[in-house]
């Protein structure tokens, strides 16, 4: 009955299609399918010979490459020969220009206060704070931890970093110490740079705190430097805790960035795995600086004048390509917020949408749904029409919360690119370009340039019809190299399924007969219910598609006939669900798919716990349904009090 090799059954069908306008497309970075076909064909055809040509145009180097790509995957190796710095692409070759006075940062902090840093501004913060990590004692190629809140010391520090070719991880700042103190270790970081503290939702975050408790466990740190955001009491430990300010106030701005080899790493950024400790992902400066570079101007279509909005936390692989590499290697705007979209009320992001005038904005389907649930009233409130292109990012968007994008706040005239890619991928994979592809609302369209994909089974041979797994059969530059410090997990989770051949995504995804991708969510949450393989995203996108549902989280139990049966925990828009709504929710969904999709259990759930970059955590909720105690690492979890509640609806 449960056939691994039996491809994942596809039950929804969305039929409608949203083409770019003509005005869109005449003034489009990529304007036509021909030309999108023709970089396609070529990168697929000629890898080297398509981003060899990028990287000469597109990155200032300081000594040529020789050979673009070297070895097969997962060991290609980029542009070898060539010197560059990360930091220098970001910064000083905006100063010959008109971008000198630019603005590179508009920064808001959750209290209303804001920062313009031009990029004359930003260029010599950055190379002050280098500065005062060489005093430190920092080198090339340490290790630093950065554990901040989103302000624009986080974005200086990073790019103080790479200026020296020390390699920065960052660790979100709602993790604790525990986890603080396990990438330490991990990385075997020598400096940590964090604040006093950060503001979220008018409460002080005790980042300094949770520094110095995971300090007692990670022996490798020497030197920490705490930049005062909220005026916080914090305890500073003498020869170990440093003012940012008072450590900036003695150094000068001269600081040539660093020749670094196209290999040296860039960063490490710490993903939890579905089981044990967290991957560290490394990108390297060259292929991860052209991946990103190239990728936000194809997809985000950036003009000079644009002002550029996503609203993740730098501490995600979000915030490192989309707020800081990317949209700043292109001399883009880029708006920073340090607060969360429902403080002081939930108009707070179209509030900055209208007061900054922001032309894109990039955001995640679960905050799209929150939007959705909180009413059009506060969208309504503003003038969003500044706005011309739309994103999302980190999830399947469901079809009912891409309409409401599309309408409310796209005013039905903003492309909506819905960007498949991950933390491992460093870059946009699969997305439509906004002046070209016509889009239809859940499918993340087809792949970039330079990316070849393929939709496999389990033996690795290609999937006609209905879902597979989702790999990458060609080598692209900005993939990871390693998982920092245990080269063979690495090759393992990514490249040993299919042999060494493929990189293997962990998502599976179907193709339509357009060609058009569907991510349908990790393999591990694949249901199988009376032998048919179904896609727990569906099985939610149907749920939400009900009118009183705000979000679903869909998992398997074990079912003594079925093998497999669905159990939906559900989030309603108002009430408490009694007995008859549940019913109706179980029709709902035998209506939408059909019988065999029928939910055996609907749970009601005031909330779904989430990581904290807002991905439902399945796991749990299999333990769960199942009725077992919780196992496994919950150090990801953003409220741990919601297991409780959701354990109560029986
Ligand atoms: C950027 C990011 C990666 C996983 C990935 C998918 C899921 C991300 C989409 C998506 C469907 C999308 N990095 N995912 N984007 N699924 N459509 N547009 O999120 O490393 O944190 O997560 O997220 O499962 O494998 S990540």
């Amino acid at each position: 009955m449960n056939d691994p090799g039996k491809n994942i059954e596809s039950v929804l069908t969305e039929n409608r299609q949203f083409p770019p306008s003509s005005e869109f497309s005449a003034q489009a970075n990529i304007g036509s399918e021909q030309q999108y076909m023709e970089m396609w064909t070529k990168a697929k055809d000629d890898p080297s010979g398509f981003w060899g040509e990028l990287a000469k145009e597109n990155l200032d180097w300081f000594q040529d490459f020789d050979t673009v790509m070297e070895g097969d995957m997962p060991e290609t190796k980029w542009f070898t020969g060539g010197k560059l710095n990360a930091s220098y692409q970001c910064l000083d070759r905006h100063l010959v220009g008109p971008r000198k006075n630019k603005a590179a940062i508009i920064w808001e902090g959750e209290p209303g206060d804001q920062r313009i840093l031009t990029y004359q501004q930003l260029h010599h913060e950055v190379c002050k704070f280098a500065n005062v990590l060489k005093n430190l004692g920092c080198e090339t190629g340490d290790r630093v931890t950065i554990y901040m809140p989103m302000v624009p010391e986080l974005a200086i520090a990073m790019l103080a970093c790479a200026r020296i070719g020390a390699v920065h991880s960052i660790i979100f700042g709602g993790f604790s110490a525990d986890a603080i103190a396990d990438r330490n270790n991990d990385a075997e970081s020598k400096l940590v740079i964090t604040a006093d503290g950060g503001w979220r939702r008018g409460k002080e975050i005790p980042l300094k705190a949770n520094v110095d408790a995971g300090l007692e466990k990670s022996p490798t740190v020497e030197k920490v430097v705490v930049y005062r955001r909220t005026g916080g009491d914090v305890t500073m430990t003498p020869d170990r805790d440093y003012w940012w300010h008072e450590l900036m106030d003695d150094v000068d701005a001269d600081c040539p960035a660093v020749e670094l080899d196209s290999e040296h790493p860039l960063f490490i950024l710490y993903t939890s795995g579905s089981t044990g400790k967290p991957k560290g992902v490394l990108h390297t400066t060259a292929g991860y600086m052209l991946g990103t570079t190239m990728t936000s101007r194809w997809v985000f279509d950036y003009k000079e004048d644009d002002t550029y909005w996503c609203t993740a936390d730098i501490g995600w692989i979000t915030g490192h390509s989309y707020i800081t590499y990317g949209p700043l290697s292109n001399g883009v705007t880029s708006v920073m917020y340090e607060g969360g979209p429902n403080w002081p009320d939930e108009g707070r992001f179209w509030q900055l949408v209208e007061k900054y005038q922001v032309n894109i904005f990039y955001t995640a389907p679960t905050a799209i749904r929150a939007f959705i649930k909180w009413g059009d009233q506060f969208p309504n409130q503003y003038d969003l029409s500044s706005l011309r292109l739309l994103g999302t990012v980190g999830e399947p968007i469901n079809p009912e919360a891409w309409m409401w994008y599309h309408k409310v706040i796209g005013n039905e005239k903003c492309p909506i690119v819905d960007t498949w890619w991950q933390t491992e991928t460093g870059g946009i994979m699969l997305s439509p370009l906004p002046g070209v592809t016509p889009t239809k609302p859940g499918s993340c369209t087809k792949p970039l340039p330079g990316v070849v994909p393929a939709i496999v089974d389990e033996e690795g041979n290609p999937v006609e019809e209905g879902g597979g797994l989702l790999v990458m059969t060609q080598p692209w530059p900005h993939m990871l190299r390693t998982l920092y410090g245990d080269h063979e997990r690495f090759v393992d989770v990514y490249f040993s399924k299919f042999n060494g051949k493929y990189y293997f995504a962990g998502d599976g995804a179907r193709l339509d007969s357009d060609g058009y991708y569907w991510v349908m969510g990790r393999v591990d949450d694949v249901l199988n219910v009376s032998g048919h393989r179904l896609s727990t995203m569906e099985v939610e996108s149907a749920l939400v598609a009900h009118d009183n549902v705000a979000e679903a989280a869909v998992v398997g139990f074990p079912h003594e006939l079925k093998g497999e049966g669905i159990c939906c925990f559900v989030t309603l828009k108002s009430g408490d669900g009694s007995d008859a709504e549940k019913e109706e929710l179980k029709q709902h969904v035998r209506k939408q798919i059909g019988a065999i999709a029928t939910p055996d259990k609907i749970k009601i759930a005031p909330q779904l716990p989430k990581t904290r970059s807002g991905k439902i955590m399945r796991r749990l909720l299999r333990d769960i349904a199942a009725g077992r105690d919780v196992s496994g690492d919950v150090t990801t979890l953003e409220d741990a009090g919601i297991l409780d509640k959701l354990r109560e609806d029986d």
